[in-house]
């Protein structure tokens, strides 16, 4: 009988092709290994709440107000909820078109919308449009539908920096492009060459690729890094000339734990450089409410603002967006919060600055306790976490740990990540899986583990990996860097 359509040999072949390592191989045994009672430390997902991260009280005062309308009809409702949650959910449920539970307008709540743009206005000091940005069910889904609307087939490229996030080169293989990588420089802080993009460029276009957009994620995840606005700078002029769409994976830009490299959206770069760029470039940038400090990762709340892109195309996105109906309503309301915070003077101003700042400094401590923690160990380097929420360092592997891992049938740092949990719980991701230079090996923490246990982390992890290197070290064929 012929295959049906949903038999292994018969499905999606693009699908088949998907790699996705945040939750592969590693991730698997880690949850295989908890099962059987060992404790794991999941750094595998930057998923702050799953690893103790409390959510802020003020947000979810206001939506779990919005959820449960009836309780603004209780007379006891402001001794359990502050006079200002209880106007904010009266303001949002007033914006809904009946409630939560009610579809809203496939590009997201109206007023909503409209407090995203007094956002991006207040944060660039440049105009921003409502009807140029659309909520999503997470960045996630607006970078897929972005990606939708830019690959139109094999042939079609998209300049992705390696190392990178792999829902880039998911969605990629996925919708049948073909991923042009641009390497990261990690000697140079991860920074990005230009030569080298051109280069990329040149190599893809003479395979016959048509390259059409680029995607750079600032600060970098894996890598961590904050792009100055002398780089950015750079790269807008590059898509500029090369006739690129930029994507502009900007869901870390509160995450940043150095003072010299604050964060700069390429919109108000590109707007900075004034015409013909700033008229000319067309630009997707992407926010999330799962990151920053706020964390709210399983709310699956996101925007994106399109600049310089046609109003007619704007309406093809439009009705793509209309076939899903409509992004997840309460994750809109804490995009709502996320974008209109509360102001000094407001009764909960306080308690919600108290608990960010200890959230973002905390951050900032772990950073470097990470990176200095990695730099502590033998045959490990690391550059500084400026920003996002991971540590990338490089693990030097010994050729015998290489020999060893190739007998095991296994990846070089697959190979070393498994060993790690196995030893210690500790899951992480292999840098494979975001991709990196031929022969360089890394893997990805997240930076996120209670401060508390911090120091046992660091110190278990340098127990493995001292002991691991000292197994395969041969002094007499490897040297030391
Ligand atoms: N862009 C980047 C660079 C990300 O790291 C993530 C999530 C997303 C977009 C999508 O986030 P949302 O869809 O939740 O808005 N990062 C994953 C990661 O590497 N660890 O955790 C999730």
């Amino acid at each position: 009988m012929a295959p049906k359509a949903l038999d292994y040999e018969s499905m999606n072949e693009n699908v088949k092709k998907v790699q996705y390592a945040v939750r592969g191989e590693l991730y698997l045994r880690a949850s295989e290994l908890q099962k059987e009672g060992k404790k794991i430390i999941f750094t595998n997902v930057g998923n702050p709440h799953a690893l103790g991260q409390r959510p802020l009280t003020f947000p979810r005062q206001v939506v779990a107000l919005c959820q449960a309308p009836f309780l603004l009809d209780d007379p006891n409702v402001g001794i359990v909820f502050p006079a200002d949650a209880i106007a904010r959910a009266k303001h949002y449920l007033s914006l809904t078109s009946g409630g939560l539970g009610a579809y809203s307008d496939s590009r997201g709540i109206p007023g909503v919308r409209k407090e995203v743009a007094e956002f991006i206005e207040r944060r660039d000091g440049y105009p921003s449009d409502p009807e140029l940005i659309f909520l999503t069910d997470g960045a996630s889904k607006g970078v897929m539908q972005t990606l939708n609307c830019v690959i139109r087939g094999e042939g079609d490229g998209v300049l992705v920096p390696v190392p990178q996030y792999p829902l880039y080169s998911a969605t990629i293989s996925l919708l049948g492009g073909s991923l042009v990588p641009y390497y990261l420089e990690e000697t140079a802080n991860w920074g990005l060459d230009l030569n080298d993009l051109q280069q990329s460029v040149a190599q893809a276009r003479s395979k016959g690729i048509t390259v059409r957009a680029m995607v750079i994620i600032n600060p970098g995840n894996p890598t961590g890094q904050c792009l100055s606005e002398a780089n950015l700078r750079e790269i807008l002029r590059f898509c500029y000339q090369e006739n690129l769409v930029l994507l502009g994976d900007e869901v870390y830009q509160q995450n940043i734990y150095q003072d010299e490299r604050p964060f700069v959206s390429s919109k108000k770069v590109l707007m900075d450089m004034g015409p013909p760029f700033s008229k000319e470039v067309q630009l997707v940038s992407f926010h999330t409410v799962s990151k920053g400090y706020w964390g709210e990762c399983g709310q699956r709340g996101g925007y994106f603002e399109m600049t310089n892109i046609p109003p007619k195309t704007v309406d093809e996105i439009y009705k793509i967006a209309s076939i899903a109906l409509s992004p997840n309503v309460p994750a809109q309301i804490f995009m709502g919060l996320m974008v209109n915070p509360l102001k000094p003077g407001d009764i909960s101003y306080e308690q919600f600055v108290r608990e960010s700042k200890g959230i973002l400094e905390s951050l900032r401590r772990r950073a470097r306790m990470m990176t200095d923690g990695f730099n502590s160990c033998r045959n490990v380097v690391c550059n500084f976490t400026e920003g996002a929420m991971y540590s990338f360092p490089q693990i030097r592997l010994p050729p015998k740990a290489i020999e060893a891992a190739k007998r095991a049938g296994k990846v070089p740092d697959v190979f070393y990540c498994l060993r790690l949990l196995e030893a210690t719980g500790i899951s992480t991701v292999p840098g494979s899986g975001f991709g990196q230079k031929e022969g360089v090996f890394h893997l990805r923490t997240t930076i996120l583990p209670a401060e508390e246990d911090m120091p046992a982390i660091m110190e278990s992890f340098k127990k493995f990996n001292d002991e691991f290197m000292e197994q395969y070290e041969d002094y007499r064929g490897y040297s030391r860097m």
